[in-house]
């Protein structure tokens, strides 16, 4: 099934690497025996071949994980836990050759893929500690000799669809907390990057998790995705993604009444009050506008500025604009690489004319960025518009690319209202140095996600991750709100009375 690619303009072909699934502790192909390319976004070289699988590979893995999880849930959490140790320790040691491949399966920058796969190791790390706290409740009874309580048990089988954008971050926010609390996983990362999900596997394989606890299944969202959602021995569905497939998943997991947990983008501010440290806005607006080539969940896409600033915000952001480099990840000197694929790149110039036939005024930017590198990647120009109005559809959709949007206001109430206007509530931020407006700011933001003096970016794991509105279902990533996810409540009542006491009749309380 290899497909052959010229090396060097010699005729030696080589056989591309095969990524596929894993399944019960066995790598198999898909039985589809279809693969697609894997294509390195900076430069268009093809990395290798990824599994296209289907519902009877999704099938097979759900079976081995059942199978798995009735021993696993067995096992005590600080044992469990141990193996997340190992986890932790391993990722740490190929941290390097883990950012490595984020960067050419991804395209990030080399400095960020690295703080991403930190972000995997602090949370393999917390979640590891979990393993010995999961902390219940327990509560006086009503009834005499009668003892209550508070435990947490496993959902089950928990299908994971991860997005590109955060390859094992967000993985590991999800796989982690599900295997700590006693879950098996079926995984499917997303067809970008099923390389370093590869890895991650062999991570946990190394790590001695008992075989069927994680199973991979690489592929397409429509087909293995869905054949996920639609499995009855799938207990939960953990997804980041668009907005548009995590309305069908809810639709469909509703309808089944499987549990979700869905993660699905933002449309992020930076409110810039008239009293701000401006330098310091200006940094945090270009590193979280454009980082990652705002492609995060969490990037700013929108600058709500005091009407007093506007100006001078919008020459330092352009002059900053112009000393931003563009090129290859690897290339430690750039600061901005290519957006993931050439659909991306279309969409984000779609929305650009559509910003411009709005009638926002383009600062800087606004371009396919066609000469970086060989011509080949998916780079487009940092663009900033401004004069936005807050009903455009550049200020209220998520366009997932390095594009900002300045919008002028005249106060901290019309920001705040700005802000909120919109359908989605993940992350926002304020720059300002009076404490009254910071709380107003805490209170009033509509967001799960708030910070006072920093960009829109930068959650750290042992804190909840996720948003209100159509950002989210309720649920929240990391920190100890994950554990909600993946766990059911089940309350206990023992009583030691030897009699029958009954519940609200039997009490002094009537
Ligand atoms: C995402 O884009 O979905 O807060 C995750 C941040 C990162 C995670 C982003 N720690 O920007």
């Amino acid at each position: 099934m290899g497909i052959s690619i010229e090396k060097n303009e010699t005729t030696e072909t080589v056989k591309t690497k095969k990524f596929m699934n894993y399944i019960d502790g066995e790598w198999k192909e898909p039985s589809s025996g279809k693969y697609i390319p894997v294509i390195n976004p900076a430069n268009g070289d093809i990395l290798g071949e990824v599994a296209q699988s289907s519902a009877a590979d999704v099938d097979q893995a759900v079976r081995a994980a059942v199978k798995a999880q009735k021993k696993w849930r067995l096992v005590p959490a600080p044992e469990r836990a141990e193996y997340l140790f190992t986890v932790g320790r391993l990722l740490k040691k190929n941290k390097e050759k883990l950012a490595q491949i984020i960067t050419s399966e991804m395209g990030k920058v080399i400095e960020e893929a690295r703080g991403e796969v930190q972000e995997a190791i602090d949370m393999a790390h917390y979640m590891a500690g979990e393993g010995r706290r999961m902390f219940g409740e327990t509560m006086p009874s009503e009834l005499r000799n009668k003892f209550a309580m508070s435990i947490r048990v496993p959902v089950g089988v928990v299908g994971i669809i991860t997005p590109w954008n955060f390859p094992i971050a967000i993985a590991s926010w999800k796989s982690l907390p599900a295997l700590v609390t006693g879950n098996a996983l079926v995984w499917k990362p997303s067809p970008d990057t099923p390389i370093v999900a590869e890895e991650f596997v062999k991570i946990y394989e190394e790590a001695g998790l008992p075989e069927g606890l994680i199973n991979l299944v690489q592929g397409s969202g429509p087909e293995a995705g869905a054949a996920m959602v639609e499995h009855p021995d799938i207990d939960l569905i953990g997804f980041t993604g668009s907005n548009a497939v995590g309305r069908k998943i809810n639709e469909r997991a509703g309808a089944l009444l499987k549990r979700t947990s869905l993660e699905m983008g933002g449309k992020n501010a930076i409110l810039v009050m008239d009293d701000a440290n401006l330098d310091l806005a200006i940094e945090s607006i270009i590193w979280s506008g454009f980082g990652t080539t705002g492609q995060r969940c969490t990037a700013a896409s929108r600058v709500i500025v005091h009407e007093a600033v506007k100006q001078h915000l919008e020459e330092k952001l352009v002059e900053a604009v112009r000393s931003l480099r563009l090129g290859d990840g690897h290339d430690e000197t750039v600061d901005v690489g290519p957006l993931i694929n050439k659909k991306a790149l279309e969409k984000v110039d779609q929305y650009v004319h559509i910003g411009i036939d709005e009638g926002a005024t383009l600062l800087c930017g606004g371009k396919v960025a066609g000469k970086v590198g060989n011509g080949k990647g998916f780079f487009y120009e940092p663009t900033i518009f401004t004069d936005v109005q807050p009903d455009m559809a550049i200020a209220k959709e998520e366009i997932f690319g390095p594009v900002i949007s300045i919008i002028s206001v005249k106060d901290l109430d019309e920001a705040i209202a700005v802000n909120n206007d919109v359908s989605f509530g993940l992350s926002s931020s304020i720059f300002t140095a009076d404490v009254n407006r910071v709380f107003q700011a805490m209170r009033d933001l509509d967001t799960g996600i708030v910070y006072i003096n920093a960009g829109t970016t930068g959650a750290e794991i042992h804190l909840p991750f996720g948003g209100t509105k159509e950002t989210g279902n309720g649920h929240r990533d990391s920190g100890v709100a994950a554990l909600d996810v993946y766990t059911e409540w089940r309350a206990v009542y023992v009583d030691y009375s030897n009699t029958l006491q009954r519940a609200q009749i039997d009490t002094n309380t009537k």
